[in-house]
């Protein structure tokens, strides 16, 4: 049985940074793995990153939106997420529905138990056995986002949600905080503060505890 591990937080916490290095980790270990995102980790979910987050002038209603992640989340566990779990695999994935929640559910102000309806839908009921949070102040993860942004050139840029104004981000951070109030088993927080290998560090060290825990399952 494999083992799924999301990665959560807000705009330029390090995730990406992170899930790399944590790749790294498990190939020194020998342990068979996938990195995946969302939106993304299928063609479909591609092509819908492409219209959720360019930079663009497309109107998308927060429902549509809600939608469409869903219809991206949907496509990534029957094609990619189930049959790595099902050959066994650690599935490292850069954002899941935890995010639907604090986005589209906080951020935008949608039903958030119409929120989770969706998620469960689109997720087949799919939980990760853990959640990295890795948690920062907004105005620094939104400073370091743009940093990144300013490094990239033309339409390709993802700059959707960065566009957002301060108090969108700041209710973005209150729900994923409820989302670990109420399922503190599932997350572990990081202080994304810290330097790049002290928070390297630390999820190796959650990883292992995850491994570890899933060996003595069986
Ligand atoms: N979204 C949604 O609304 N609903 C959903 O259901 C889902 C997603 C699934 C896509 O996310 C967007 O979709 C996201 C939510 C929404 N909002 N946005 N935007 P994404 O994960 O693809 O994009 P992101 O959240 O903006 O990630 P990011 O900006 O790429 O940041 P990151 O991956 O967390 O950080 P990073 O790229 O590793 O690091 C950013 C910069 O900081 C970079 O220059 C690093 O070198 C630097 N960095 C990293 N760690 C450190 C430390 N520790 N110290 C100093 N500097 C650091």
């Amino acid at each position: 049985m494999g083992l799924f591990i999301t990665f959560e937080g807000p705009e330029g916490s390090g995730k990406t940074t992170q899930i790399e290095k944590t790749g790294d980790y498990l190939r020194r270990k020998n342990i068979s793995f996938i990195i995946t995102e969302e939106p993304g980790g299928t063609k479909l979910g591609d092509e819908l990153r492409k219209l959720l987050l360019n930079k663009s002038s497309l109107k998308i209603a927060g429902k549509s939106e809600l939608l469409l992640f869903a219809a991206a989340r949907a496509q990534h566990v029957e094609e990619t997420i189930m049959p790595a779990l099902d050959d066994g695999k650690v599935v490292l994935c850069d954002r899941y529905s935890d995010a639907t929640v604090a986005y589209q559910g906080f951020g935008r102000g949608l039903e958030i138990d119409e929120v989770r309806w969706i998620n469960n839908f689109s997720s087949q009921f799919l939980q990760p056995d853990l959640t990295l949070f890795f948690d920062l102040p907004v105005d620094v993860g939104l400073k370091r986002a743009m940093i990144r942004i300013s490094r990239i050139a033309g339409s390709s840029v993802e700059d959707r949600f960065e566009r957002e104004d301060l108090q969108f981000h700041v209710r973005v951070r209150e729900g994923y905080l409820a989302l670990i109030k109420s399922e503190p088993e599932r997350f572990r927080v990081i202080d994304a503060l810290k330097d790049i290998p002290e928070v390297h560090r630390e999820v190796c060290r959650y990883l292992d505890e995850s491994i570890i825990r899933l060996r003595a399952k069986g």
